[in-house]
């Protein structure tokens, strides 16, 4: 018995951090019970969830051995030590949490951030709180492409963690209303991405209790 046997994911399907520990996991092929965790119907405010997780959030990994481990990218190195889609050099290691960080500072609260506001209609595309979003999200995206311009993947010419991380939200960005078409290196890379071994892509819709006033979460 390890560590990574009886693993158990504490989950939202529509969540794109909480996908890109469900895409490792497939990847890894190792097996876990998926919790599934309705962010919208208050699941995240009892008390019971906040001994999983005092910040309240999905994703959280409980380990065989009974740990919680909240934060997706902290969920990723912790799976990845010791696979092909973490480096152990320490440059290369160094870079994959570069990107890590920045997935969480600069690609989740733009493209991310403006894609749930605009699909649940807690914002309309024309309000300053968008458009911030919309432009903050334009110039990621050209440094990412740019980024990927003279590379295969985000480190270390593989696909590790870091490719995993960037691609949860960016992927989507499309249902930001963000126009992917400049950015030809990230639709190549998208490409690259999506024909790793066990790829998959679950994401699933918010649902309708995700409209403000009509469920309960952090959120509301
Ligand atoms: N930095 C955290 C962010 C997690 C987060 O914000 N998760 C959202 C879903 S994407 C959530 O669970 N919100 C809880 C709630 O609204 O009750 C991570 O990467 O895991």
């Amino acid at each position: 018995m390890t560590e990574q046997d009886g693993l158990r994911m504490y989950d939202y399907s529509a969540s794109c951090n909480c996908y890109k520990v469900r895409l490792l996991l497939a990847q890894l092929r190792l097996p876990y019970e998926r919790v599934p965790i309705d962010i919208f119907d208050g699941e995240t405010l009892t008390d019971e969830y906040a001994r999983v997780n005092p910040s309240r959030t999905t994703p959280v990994l409980e380990t065989g051995d009974g740990r919680y481990l909240p934060e997706s990218n902290a969920i990723l190195l912790y799976l990845a030590k010791g696979t092909p889609y973490l480096p152990d050099e320490a440059f290369e290691l160094a870079e994959v949490v570069r990107w890590l960080l920045y997935e969480q500072t600069d690609v989740v609260p733009t493209m991310g951030g403006l894609r749930f506001r605009l699909l649940v209609g807690r914002l309309k595309p024309s309000d300053p709180d968008a458009i911030r979003r919309r432009e903050g999200a334009a110039d990621v995206l050209r440094l990412l492409d740019d980024h990927l311009a003279s590379r295969d993947f985000f480190v270390g010419g593989r696909y590790t963690i870091a490719d995993i991380a960037v691609y949860g939200y960016s992927h989507l960005a499309h249902e930001a209303g963000i126009d992917i078409q400049p950015y030809p290196d990230l639709r190549a890379w998208f490409e690259r991405v999506e024909q790793q071994p066990g790829y998959i892509e679950d994401v699933e819709p918010y649902g309708a209790n995700a409209v403000p006033g009509a469920g309960r979460s952090l959120y509301d």
